[in-house]
């Protein structure tokens, strides 16, 4: 049993103040099918709700709006009548932003579930996870490693799970170099430990020596700042034997981050598309992508498979969140500092202890 009541973070308009209130809980019997309630312990905080937030994006988040998309919780109740369901009430599981899609469509039969027509976003379409009490689908939610504490795993769920796939996909080798725009951030500092996991040669490009410092820990070679340097393209060159690099994941969540990309690649290199931008385009000369056989991949979270192996990677200790936690209601400072550029790592937002 549960409350009828909870606790919400809620945005009634693009644009508006993160709200505080009380909202009812969908109750026991109104569960259908596929559909559990899970009470959340915490959840990490994406600069992608800061986006939805302020509905830069072409295709518009529903509002009001419970943001949140890297939750974790235990299940307190699954609707009557579910079938074969894959967890059970007691469970932690955790909850993405793939919150849930049909499963059987052309996308979903393939494992690009995030492509499913029918997906529910976590915190875009469907009400997320800054609040007590998660909506959501049996056959889409997490289960977290027990290894793992629940303000370590959360970030894994979009951030981790994101930048882990974006590197598998990224057709690289051991001893490979891989540039990282962005690598300070929630989603880089991920990216900078999946891609030591892979044996693959890091140049990390962010700001400021709180992120220098954090991405150098990591085990980056080479860190570049963006604001400082003269010629970012130049640096990447003499980092990478004279050649370039092999592929770059950008995380950057401003278009600049993509602006020396393809010039600091190498022949062949492959060009990972991720960070989210507003109104950003890739200017790619036809000539010299086709003279160079580049390429350039689109990269959007991961399906069910890449969220285990993520979190399998973490809770064997292989990757770690740089996290400092606080509490659900300093989320308007978490959007501030989103905006400013200051977060080093993640957030983790504590809903309920
Ligand atoms: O599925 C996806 N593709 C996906 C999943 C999750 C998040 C995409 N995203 C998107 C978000 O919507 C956002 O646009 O990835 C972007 C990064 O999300 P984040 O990691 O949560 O944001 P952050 O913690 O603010 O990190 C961004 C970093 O980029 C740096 C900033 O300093 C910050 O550390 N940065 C910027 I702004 N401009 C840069 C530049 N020119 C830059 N780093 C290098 N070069
Ligand atoms: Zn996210």
């Amino acid at each position: 049993s549960y409350p009828k009541s909870q606790n919400i973070a809620i945005v009634d308009n693009i644009g508006g103040d993160v709200k505080f209130r009380s909202q009812a809980v969908k109750p026991q019997r109104e569960l259908a099918p596929g559909e559990c309630l899970v009470k959340m312990v915490c959840s990490g905080a994406c600069h992608t709700d800061l986006h939805a937030v302020d509905g830069d994006w072409p295709i518009p988040p529903k509002m009001p709006l419970v943001g949140g998309h890297e939750g974790v919780g235990h299940i307190v109740a699954i609707g009557e009548n579910t079938f074969n369901s894959p967890v059970k009430v007691g469970d932690r599981v955790g909850i993405k932003w793939l919150a849930n899609s049909c499963l059987n469509c052309e996308d979903c039969r393939k494992g690009r579930e995030q492509n499913c027509s029918k997906a529910a976003l976590s915190g875009y379409t469907v009400d997320g996870t800054f609040q007590e009490y998660v909506l959501s689908w049996v056959y889409h939610v997490t289960p977290i490693p027990d290894k793992l504490s629940s303000h370590e795993a959360a970030p894994i769920l979009c951030a981790g799970v994101t930048t882990y796939r974006a590197i598998k996909n990224s057709e690289t080798e051991a001893g490979d170099f891989i540039v990282l725009p962005g690598a300070g951030g929630g989603l880089g500092h991920l990216a900078v430990q999946y891609a030591r996991v892979r044996g693959l040669r890091v140049i990390a490009i962010d700001t400021g020596k709180e992120k220098r410092d954090l991405c150098l820990s990591l085990g980056a070679e080479k860190f570049i700042d963006f604001k400082t340097s003269k010629d970012i393209v130049a640096e990447v060159i003499a980092a990478t034997d004279g050649k370039g690099a092999h592929s770059a994941v950008v995380t950057s969540s401003s278009s600049t981050g993509y602006t020396q990309a393809l010039s600091y690649l190498r022949a062949g290199g492959t060009l990972m598309v991720v960070g989210l931008p507003p109104d950003a385009t890739i200017p790619a000369s036809v000539f010299f992508t086709v003279f160079r056989s580049q390429k350039i991949l689109g990269s959007y979270v991961g399906n069910r498979q890449d969220a285990a192996e993520a979190l399998d990677i973490a809770a064997r200790g292989q990757v770690k969140v740089h996290h400092k936690v606080v509490p659900l209601n300093s989320l308007k400072n978490v959007y501030d500092g989103f905006k400013a550029g200051t977060i080093a790592g993640r957030i983790v937002l504590d809903i309920s202890g």
